[in-house]
Formats: C-alpha cells, structure tokens, sequence
C-alpha cells in the first residue's frame, strides 16, 4: 500500500521549528487576509474544525476545540477568587475568554484590552458565536496597549486579570515580563490574581514555565499553579494556565464550581482539580 499523499493547497500548516514539530489541519478554502498594522490575520475554512484564525501563521483557534482553552483561561480563576467582581482581559481580541467571564453572574464588569480592532472585527464575522456576548451591559471593549493599561491601572481596582496573548515573541514578549507581573499586581485588589496562557509542558517548561514562574513570585505573588489541558491545535497538543495569586490557588470554590449556573463544555469542578495535579517532572526541577 503506498502511504496517503498530501496536496499541500489543502492543507494549513503550523511548523514549531524548534520543536522539530507541525500541525496541519485540511482546508476547503482561505476566507480572509489582511495585513493589520499588528499582525498578518487570516481566516480559513476547514474541512473538519469550523472556521480557524491564524495570526502571523500560528494557529490562534478553530471554531471546534477553542473551548478548552477559553473555559480553561477563566473558570478556574474565576472560581479560586472569592467575589471577582472585577475582571481585565489582556488580549483575547477573539473574545472567546470574555464570553466566558461573562457567563459568571457576579461579574460586574469585564474589560477586554486587545492592541488590534481588527481581531475583534474579524472575529464577530466568523467566529460570531464567541462574541454573543460583546453586548452585555457588563463587557467593555477597549483597542489599546495592555502593556501600557495596566501600568496605568488604579491600584486595587481589579480582581481578576487574564493575559490571553499570542506566543512571547514580538509584541507579546512584554506580557511575560516580570515588570508587567508587578503592574498587575499593584492593579490587583486583595485575592486578585492573574491567569496567563503559558504554552505547552512538553516544549516550554525550561524556557517559558519556569521563568514564569520565578517572575511572578519575583513580582510579589505568594503562590503560582500551572493548570494543564489538551489542545489540540496548539504545538504539542497539550497547554497551560498559569494562575499567580496574592493569596493560594490551589484551592477554589468547588461546590460553587459543582454548581454552576451555566453550561460548560470542558471545564467543571473534576476536571478543575485534576488539572491542578502536576507531573512529576514538573515537581522534580522545582528545587
Ligand atoms: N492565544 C494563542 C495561544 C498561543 C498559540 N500558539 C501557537 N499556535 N503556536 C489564542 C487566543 C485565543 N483567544
């Protein structure tokens, strides 16, 4: 039998040249490019995962598996804060994450801070769904730095922050800075926390995870938690939270988590405490 051949015109392509590594999904057709005065944005149609962004080549989400990282992003700081009331979005232009935070009846206002309009534009016409929830009276969009917006925060006046970025190198290399771990904590009130996409274990625990690590605890927070998920359509297939606390993450409101008022499609009060659990290398190069 000769193996399958591979007509490359139908098939999108993500190389992780470090890693030796790509991921490719099949296509019927591009949808959308264009040039922002960020990034090069493009939408393609897939064959099997709905529609995909992609941002300067690398896969940003596909309309089938981006609610293992949204859900994974928010429900489980949102459920380890007491009361988040609170809640700044760093990126996230898709607005999949805010969907998310908004389905948290407590939250009284969440404000997406994303450099590029154009994200959020593309995303209301081909990924409408993630944004059903840019009109509710509690969400804020707002198109700026948020490098620069939480270095000008108000001392106190956030609960929750959510760094959902593109991988740190170019303008997102900031966002995994200790400097910027500092601004945040000043802008967080009292159990703030911040919750950062953190890349794969398998590729990224020497060079991204563990610096993390030492950058937030250098910036003041107490604790810190790598939660661990599968995705998919990101190199390696498996990804990470990172939550950073002025008070412990590991524990959380599970029987509020039980009882969630609203559906979910990942995450539930199990899976929260089973993607605390860490692996052993993990816990071997922590001393
Ligand atoms: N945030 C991008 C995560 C990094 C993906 N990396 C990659 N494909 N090499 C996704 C934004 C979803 N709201």
């Amino acid at each position: 039998m000769t193996a399958p051949t591979i007509d490359n015109d139908n098939w999108f392509t993500e190389v992780y040249e470090q890693g030796g590594t790509a991921f490719s999904l099949r296509v019927r057709r591009k949808l959308h490019a264009e040039q922002s005065p960020y990034q090069l944005i493009e939408i393609w149609e897939t064959t099997d995962f709905g529609n995909l962004m992609t941002i300067d080549g690398f896969v940003m989400l596909t309309g089938r598996d981006n609610f293992l990282y949204h859900e994974m992003m928010s429900h489980p700081a949102l459920f380890t804060h007491p009361d988040p009331k609170r809640v700044a979005i760093i990126g996230g232009g898709d607005c999949g994450t805010l969907r998310e935070v908004l389905r948290h009846p407590g939250v009284e206002h969440a404000l997406q801070v994303d450099i590029d309009e154009r994200v959020t534009r593309l995303s209301e016409q081909y990924f409408p769904e993630l944004c059903e929830s840019n009109t509710d009276p509690r969400a804020e969009l707002y198109f700026g730095d948020g490098i620069q917006w939480m270095k000008d925060a108000e001392p106190g006046s956030v609960d929750l922050v959510i760094v959902d970025s593109t991988d740190p190198i170019g303008p997102a290399e900031g966002l995994f800075s200790e400097a910027f771990y500092r601004d945040c904590h000043r802008a967080l009130g009292e159990h703030g926390l911040v919750v950062q996409q953190s890349e794969s274990p398998l590729l990224h625990y020497e060079s991204i995870i563990r610096p993390m690590h030492k950058a937030m605890r250098d910036a003041g927070f107490t604790d810190s938690v790598s939660l661990q998920f599968p995705q998919p359509v990101y190199p390696s297939g498996w990804w990470t939270a990172t939550l950073a606390g002025k008070r412990p993450v590991t524990e959380f409101r599970e029987s509020d988590a039980q009882a969630k008022p609203f559906a979910t499609r990942y995450y539930n009060a199990a899976i929260h405490r089973a993607a605390l659990a860490q692996p052993e290398f993990f816990l071997r190069s922590q001393d």
